[in-house]
């Protein structure tokens, strides 16, 4: 076996010539002496035309004998074909088996459970649209990164063993040598901003933990989040650079993406209209709004799935929510001074009933505020004299948000759940695959 072999992406640029093609069998077709095999790869599917008097006895014995998933080599000769996906077939010459597959693989074409599929993700990440998801997600990553390279953000890898709890949700703890538990991180934020004061700009990119009881269709307990920190950068720099990235991210999908969001059967032209800037509106306007609407909101609550997705019903694109009641949002949240009931925070809320997507607000940078909401909240003074410090030594202005990646994989790819937006889903109930 040649180790020479081509994508199947590549395949256009071959028209003409003899090429092998190494990959998985997704379906078979037979009629009278000609028969049909597609083959996938990752890269994209291939028809391949069996004819029996080209490829002999042997040959046409052993396409009888395939089964859905076996993994084989196909060589022949690329042809034009408008009709065929991806506008070219292969006339098979000659076909080996890499790998069997009994028939026995457990995904058919028909309809499984959702409970079925997730037992058997590792196989279900074949099916072309879960192929089809992965390739958004990581050109989401990919745009990400490309965007904060740009503008001269340095990447910060931010430690997931940590002591310093982050947000309020739960903590997953392990025991740690002898210093007691550590916690799994829920953010990298609070060593996104130590970084923050020696770079400037930075993110962190990573997965993050939050033992939550949660069931809903937007919460894991394992979810990557992408978290900048600005020095220098108040609230509304930090959202104009939330609208901006969004924009970004949006665009790169809908250019190079477009095959992936067809499959998806994704409107596009929603996606499209994914433009900066995006409207802003103040948390108390926000309560007022959703009391109009019939919720049951109170002031002072911080706003359930039901409420984002009722008060961005009236947009075609992304929303902020700005300055929540201190009560609703973590401690280390600056004081808004116009109204000091308040932090200056932002969500930002993802159109079409997927709400939350960001959560950004500007640091506090006094010493002694900073102290007294750490009491405010009960926790603990000691595991933050570090955190403190970065107020004792230059304390500066500064901003910053997570994006949770799961939940934009989501909603641009137009998936009701996040549970397909990553490989293997970690939920409440759920610890394999
Ligand atoms: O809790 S957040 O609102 N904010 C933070 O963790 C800050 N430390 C971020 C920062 O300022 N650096 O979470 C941010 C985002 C939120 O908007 C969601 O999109 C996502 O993280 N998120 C989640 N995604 C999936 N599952 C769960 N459980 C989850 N929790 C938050």
């Amino acid at each position: 076996m040649s180790s020479q072999y081509q994508t199947i992406s590549s395949l256009p640029h071959h028209v003409g010539e003899t090429v092998r093609v190494r990959g998985w069998v997704a379906h078979l077709r037979s009629s009278g002496k000609v028969a049909f095999i597609v083959v996938r790869d990752g890269s994209g599917t291939l028809q391949c035309v069996v004819v029996q008097k080209v490829v002999g006895e042997a040959g046409w014995t052993t396409f009888h004998a395939l089964t859905l998933e076996t993994s084989v080599e196909i060589e022949g000769e690329v042809r034009a074909d408008a009709r065929a996906p991806g506008g070219v077939e292969v006339g098979v010459t000659n076909m080996i088996v890499l790998g069997e597959s009994p028939s026995d693989y457990p995904i058919q074409p028909k309809e499984h459970g959702i409970d079925f599929l997730l037992d058997h993700r590792h196989l279900w990440l074949r099916s072309p649209r879960q192929v089809a998801i992965a390739r958004v997600r990581a050109e989401i990553e990919q745009a990400l990164n490309d965007f904060f390279y740009e503008r001269e953000f340095v990447r910060v890898d931010t430690p997931i063993l940590t002591q310093a709890i982050g947000e309020r949700s739960g903590l997953f703890a392990t025991e740690y040598f002898d210093e007691g538990n550590a916690y799994l991180a829920q953010t990298g934020q609070l060593y996104g901003e130590a970084a923050a004061a020696a770079l400037g700009k930075i993110y962190t990119f990573g997965p993050t933990f939050r033992a939550e009881k949660s069931k809903t269709r937007r919460h894991l307990t394992e979810f990557w989040m992408l978290e900048p920190e600005m020095a220098f950068h108040d609230s509304a720099d930090s959202m104009r650079l939330q609208e901006e990235m969004i924009e970004y991210v949006v665009r790169r999908c809908v250019e190079r993406r477009s095959t992936e969001l067809a499959l998806l059967e994704r409107d596009i032209t929603k996606l499209e209209a994914i433009r900066a800037p995006f409207p802003r509106i103040d948390y108390s306007d926000a309560v007022t709004t959703l009391q109009k609407k019939g919720s049951e909101v109170k002031w002072g609550d911080d706003l359930g799935a039901e409420d984002e997705s009722l008060l961005v019903a009236d947009y075609d694109r992304p929303i902020f929510v700005m300055n929540y009641p201190k009560e609703a949002k973590a401690f280390y949240m600056k004081e808004n001074p116009a109204d000091p009931r308040t932090v200056l925070c932002s969500d930002m809320l993802a159109p079409e009933g997927y709400g939350e997507i960001i959560g950004g607000s500007q640091r506090e940078d006094d010493y002694d505020r900073m102290v007294q909401r750490i009491k405010d909240e009960g926790l603990p003074l000691e595991a933050y004299d570090w955190y403190l410090d970065l107020r004792r030594y230059g304390t500066f202005v500064h901003s910053g948000f997570g994006l949770g990646l799961e939940r934009a994989v989501a909603w641009i790819c137009g998936i009701p759940h996040i549970r397909e937006a990553i490989a293997f889903p970690r939920t409440m109930y759920r610890l394999r695959p």
